[in-house]
């Protein structure tokens, strides 16, 4: 697959003229139930969408006529849908039970039929049951402001004493369950009540009420299963549909875990250097690539970004940028402002500019997340997507990443 041919898809559209490669600044839209529309979008300065048939079940067919649909609606606000996200991989797949077969034969369509449409960048992830996990969807900043956070010891708590997990307490060291019991004894039944609730927002359909016995036989399903056999079921995934994406010049592109380590006694197979390096290995193809998120691997201190950038960076289609902070206390960590927070965004966004201009193609990327800030305290939006705060972070990489380019053409 030529990599001229994919970029030369992209159209892009600058508010500022500047020579050189260019990322190409796009906001994830839920879809028309979406509180942020498309207008929104447009005004954050976005010439790109990223979104997803999100009224399709995990599992169903992407039908061509509404993945044009979805197009169309799209271009008819004056921008292009750039980036899908997510073709979600059925359950069945990564356990390789059920009808996983049939499951991969409509992946594999779906795949063509985006690819018909033009939309050729698709993020998935391979992350078993639960999509992303937060203790608190409201921590308070000092500003007033609102992110998403993690706190190690909520997470305990709600994994050995609100959904009673059999056997957790083997996950854990006596210094942590001692913290974890210490934390439930004082916590009111209100409190208990809300990390309960946000611990399942990262289930698909999560309007649906999954008790504590409901959810812990979806852990159950993968109670036999270390990471090794789940890696193996992703690479025998690859294996069956990056020919499909060859064929028809889309690429793949994985989101890491979410947080990147071992929760709920999950396995875990997309969180550090050593996964990238198996799964481009396994896999060479350029098919198979990574959507390089930024909040996700950084929540982890042993990942070097800008390292990993440089290593990888030809098989990156996809940028989330976002920043976090970890506070003391294991693994505990909030969602900082974007050029702020652990992650040296500047270091980040320099090495992406470099990589632009020396592979000469744009990359779509997006805010990932943002802050609930002043009119966004008011209204209701999909947890870290609310419009002002990703707008702000939208703003400040953009202008870091035009600091930089004009940098660079001051040099030559
Ligand atoms: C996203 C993920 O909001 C988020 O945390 O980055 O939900 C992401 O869309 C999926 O993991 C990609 O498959
Ligand atoms: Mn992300």
């Amino acid at each position: 697959m030529s990599m001229e041919g994919m970029q030369s898809d992209f159209k892009v559209e600058y508010m500022i003229e500047t020579t050189g490669f260019r990322l190409i600044q796009s906001m994830r839209w839920y879809g028309p139930s979406d509180a942020v529309s498309l207008q929104d979008i447009r005004q954050a300065g976005c010439s790109h969408v990223v979104t997803a048939l999100h009224q399709v079940p995990v599992g169903a067919l992407w039908e061509k006529r509404d993945v044009e649909e979805r197009k169309n609606q799209i271009e008819a606000a004056g921008m292009f849908w750039t980036v899908v996200e997510s073709l979600p991989v059925h359950e069945e797949i990564k356990m390789q039970t059920g009808d996983w077969k049939g499951h991969l034969e409509r992946y594999k369509k779906s795949i063509e039929n985006l690819a018909i449409c033009g939309i050729k960048v698709i993020t998935y992830n391979f992350m078993p049951v639960l999509d992303w996990l937060r203790t608190d969807i409201h921590y308070k900043l000092e500003s007033g402001a609102e992110a998403l956070m993690f706190d190690w010891v909520d997470y305990g708590v709600f994994d050995l004493y609100l959904l009673g997990r059999k056997e957790a307490h083997k996950d854990y060291s006596s210094e942590d369950l001692a913290s974890f019991a210490q934390r439930y004894e004082r916590m009111d039944a209100e409190k208990q009540a809300n990390l309960y609730r946000n611990m399942l927002l990262g289930l698909p359909g999560s309007d649906e009420s999954f008790t504590p016995g409901k959810v812990n036989r979806l852990l159950k399903q993968y109670d036999k299963m270390d990471a090794q056999t789940l890696k193996k079921h992703l690479f025998e995934f690859l294996q069956e549909v990056i020919p499909v994406a060859e064929k028809t010049g889309a690429v793949l592109a994985i989101h890491p875990d979410d947080p990147p380590y071992p929760v709920l006694g999950l396995p875990r197979v997309m969180s550090g250097a050593k996964d990238i390096e198996d799964l481009i290995s396994t896999i060479p193809s350029p098919s198979n690539g990574l959507c390089f998120c930024t909040g996700s691997y950084g929540a982890r201190a042993d990942n070097d970004l800008v390292e990993m950038i440089q290593r990888w960076g030809d098989r990156i289609y996809f940028f989330h940028l976002r920043n976090t902070r970890r506070l003391p206390g294991r693994r505990t960590f909030y969602e900082a402002d974007h050029l702020d927070g652990d992650t040296d965004m500047q270091a980040v966004m320099g090495e992406i500019v470099h990589l632009m201009q020396t592979e000469k193609r744009n990359i779509p990327m997006r805010p990932d997340h943002g802050h609930r800030i002043l009119d966004d305290l008011d209204k209701k939006s999909y947890p870290g997507y609310s419009a002002i705060g990703r707008l702000k972070g939208l703003a400040e990489l953009r202008g870091l990443e035009m600091g930089i380019h004009y940098e660079l053409s001051r040099k030559r």
